[in-house]
């Protein structure tokens, strides 16, 4: 058994469980930084094994366009080449594609699309997708799908829903048909759509559930959508997702979408926003956000977070930080990543408890007041 589902919350549809892959043993609920181009920026192996990260999420589009699958393959996969060797889940690329290259064209075979990067024309398919993501050697791949954008008309959802079911149907047969390249298991979930529409998520799941896949992806949510409009779809999906499958919300999110996602039934979250607003000196604690850009911070010696248990709250102050963001130290970006992935590894893993102790509405409901109570 891959998922062990380990305990439900008896109030909600909050649970906890372990994914086991072969890089190792994943508890979730969980998040996942992201380190797209091979690399969490700015942090080594060794320091996300640190701050508690257990997996680690990649994108197929970087990889494939730089440094190509020639490169990936020569080196061994990106386990090797990058020495990570706790688990690595990858996108497909078909997000990327509609969010980064200019031009692209959708059909039935696939996405044509030029690269970002040079220009060059390029194709996905759901089953070179699949071969890249053996090359590239991740425990967990993702199928090529559509996520439409939040603003399309139902019936291009419906048609685009459609789609990415035929599509799953072909990741699902060339996953069956070719074998992982370095000796070790590999995965295929499934990526459920169709928008905010009830009707059209319920089309998506039950023709993905049929197929059997590792686990399931929620895809094309928080893409614009009010966040209710997330939660009931979360809802509808917990219901008709096979219990003993693990679940992800692609892309997801803030603090407060994570654990409304967690209270209605979802193990696995990815979301750019720990690097990134660490990278612009906004940092994540238990009691709010801070812009430790800020003048305020220029003779406050405390530690980011007083009593957190983490490297950075233990060596470093306000100031020091603040000072680093302040003549453009290389340094200060860094240790602004570092709290905040540690930070959220800290907010799944604090889940994972309180579900453990029949506490977790509770300690949601405690947390989010005093975390929005008090953006700085
Ligand atoms: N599909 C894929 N990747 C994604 C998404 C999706 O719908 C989202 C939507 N939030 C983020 N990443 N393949």
């Amino acid at each position: 058994m891959k998922f062990t589902l380990l305990q439900t919350d008896p109030r909600s549809a909050a649970r906890c469980g372990v994914l086991n892959t072969a890089h190792g043993a994943i508890p979730t609920p969980v998040f996942m930084p992201v380190g797209t181009r091979a690399s969490v920026k700015s942090v080594e192996p060794h320091e996300l094994k640190e701050n508690n990260v257990h997996i680690i999420l990649a994108n197929t589009y970087h990889l494939y366009l730089k440094p190509g699958n020639d490169i990936i393959l020569k080196a061994g996969g990106v386990h090797k080449f990058m020495n990570w060797d706790g688990p690595l889940l990858t996108d497909s690329g078909g997000y990327q594609v509609y969010s980064l290259s200019e031009l692209r064209k959708i059909s039935e075979e696939g996405v044509i699309f030029k690269s970002h990067l040079d220009g060059s024309m390029q194709q996905f398919t759901p089953e070179n997708v699949v071969d890249t993501q053996r090359i590239i050697g991740s425990d967990i791949m993702m199928p090529l799908d559509e996520c439409p954008p939040s603003m399309a008309e139902k019936e291009y959802i419906r048609k685009s829903g459609e789609l990415t079911i035929r599509w799953a149907a072909r990741a699902k047969k060339a996953f069956s048909s070719t074998s992982p390249l370095y000796g070790h298991d590999q995965y295929l979930f499934g990526i459920t759509q169709g928008g905010i529409h009830n009707d059209l998520r319920e089309v998506s799941i039950k023709a993905l559930v049929d197929m059997d896949f590792d686990g399931y992806s929620i895809g094309g949510m928080a893409v614009g959508e009010p966040a209710p409009e997330m939660y009931r779809i979360l809802e509808l999906s917990h219901t008709l997702l096979p219990e003993q499958k693990p679940r992800y919300l692609m892309g997801v999110g803030t603090p407060e979408n994570i654990l409304n996602a967690i209270e209605r039934g979802v193990d696995m979250f990815d979301c750019v926003i720990p690097t990134r607003e660490g990278r612009n000196g906004r940092v994540y604690t238990r009691h709010g956000k801070m812009n430790l850009r800020s003048a305020k911070y220029a003779t406050d010696f405390s530690p980011i977070d007083e009593g957190f248990d983490n490297d950075v709250c233990r060596n470093y102050s306000r100031a020091y930080i603040r000072h680093l963001l302040n003549v453009g130290e290389i340094l200060g970006l860094k240790i602004c990543t570092l709290q905040n992935i540690s930070f959220f590894m800290w907010l799944t893993a604090t889940a994972r408890t309180h579900i453990q102790q029949g506490s977790f509405l509770e300690w949601k409901d405690d947390f989010l007041k005093r975390f929005n109570d008090n953006d700085k």
